[in-house]
């Protein structure tokens, strides 16, 4: 550590050479008020000792069920209380599903993502999903999906059924969460995930930021991740994609490098984890994808659509892949010591 970081902010850095669950707000907070160039050498020297810095992984996305949702998330296009101007659509055949996951193997992903507007799946819907998952995984993909809360014994039917990852978002912090959602509770959405680790399943959980939040609201959101009795084995960092009929449709401007910050945070805080740049690439250049991959992040969505909205063309992330010398991820090889299961914190705490 050189000598213009003051003692505060290297302790910030020097406490986190091993993976942590009890990050207070303090010290995240003095990770994003390190100097921009501190901050981003911690990162990718964190980034270097568990992963190789020249991968990324690519997932694709799917919406299998679209609109007509009945939250209040006031981010979304999908929320039937906004008038986005969005064509629903009902459950997709599976037989549609699996078609759209060859192109997916076809384009070179290596992990299939299914997402769903409900706010929790029906049980007449289940047999359908499970359906999907199996006939995902027969292709040789990794699966995911986010289907919003689940019941304990609907995680243990999709973990059961091969389903590798479960998406659930905390969105942003406990204490600006009322802001942004009031028709589930962030008490909802850890339960969710607790139920979705016990299943087995891995987790995929981060947040959105650019929705108006402060940079404590972005430093709680990380904590609250990182101080989960197991890191979430995919983060996805969403910038705010500001549709219009939705309440934060006219939102201002997040600084980019404050995107950047956090994406090294979250590096930092939990860095045997797969970090994703998710939705808001389609405003974002080269540079900045350039600068989030020196961040720490090592996973994108790739294809030309997220759920409803548009995401940079394929060709162009492969164009600025080989500019920048980086691979597609080919199989993930943990470099780091295995995430104790859920299992091992059942032990420790009884
Ligand atoms: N309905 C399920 C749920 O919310 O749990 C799953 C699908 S939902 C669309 C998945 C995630 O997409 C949300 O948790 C949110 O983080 C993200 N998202 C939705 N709309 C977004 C937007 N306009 N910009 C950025 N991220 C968004
Ligand atoms: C996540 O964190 N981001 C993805 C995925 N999980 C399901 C969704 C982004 C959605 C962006 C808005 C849309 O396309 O509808
Ligand atoms: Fe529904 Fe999910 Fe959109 Fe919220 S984020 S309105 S739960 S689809």
């Amino acid at each position: 550590m050189h000598s213009f970081v003051t003692e505060k902010e290297s302790q910030a850095v020097t406490a986190v050479e091993e993976i942590r669950h009890n990050w207070s707000r303090q010290e995240v907070e003095a990770l994003f008020a390190l100097p921009f160039s501190d901050l981003l050498f911690e990162a990718q020297t964190m980034h270097r000792q568990y992963f190789d810095p020249n991968q990324v992984q690519v997932s694709t996305l799917l919406s299998i069920k679209t609109g007509a949702c009945p939250e209040d998330c006031a981010y979304c296009p999908q929320s039937t209380r906004y008038d986005t101007g969005l064509e629903t659509e009902k459950l997709m055949e599976v037989e549609h599903v699996l078609k759209q996951a060859r192109a997916a193997v076809a384009s070179g992903a290596t992990r299939f993502c299914m997402g769903a507007a409900w706010r929790s799946p029906k049980q007449r819907d289940m047999p359908h999903v499970v359906a999907m998952v199996k006939g995902v995984r027969e292709l040789g993909l990794e699966s995911c999906m986010t289907l919003g809360m689940l019941t304990q014994s609907q995680a243990t039917e999709l973990s059961e059924a091969g389903l590798d990852y479960y998406n659930h978002n905390l969105d942003t912090s406990p204490e600006y969460y009322g802001d942004v959602i009031t028709t589930r509770t962030y008490q909802d959405r850890l339960e969710t995930l607790d139920h979705v680790r016990r299943s087995g399943m891995k987790v995929c959980s981060g947040g959105i930021v650019g929705m108006g939040e402060q940079q404590g609201d972005r430093a709680g959101l990380l904590q609250q991740l990182a101080n989960l009795p197991q890191h979430p084995q995919s983060v996805p960092i969403n910038m705010l994609v500001r549709v219009k009929g939705t309440p934060l449709e006219n939102e201002e401007d997040l600084d980019p490098f404050e995107f950047i910050r956090t994406i090294a945070a979250a590096r930092i805080m939990m860095p045997a984890s797969h970090v994703r740049l998710s939705a808001g690439r389609e405003e974002m250049n080269e540079q900045m994808h350039a600068l989030a991959y020196l961040a720490g992040a090592n996973s994108i969505f790739y294809g030309e659509k997220l759920l409803t909205t548009p995401n940079p063309r394929a060709n162009a992330d492969m164009a600025l892949f080989a500019r920048l010398g980086i691979e597609p991820e080919r199989r993930h090889v943990e470099k780091a010591p295995e995430i104790p299961s859920p299992h091992f914190y059942d032990a420790a705490v009884s």
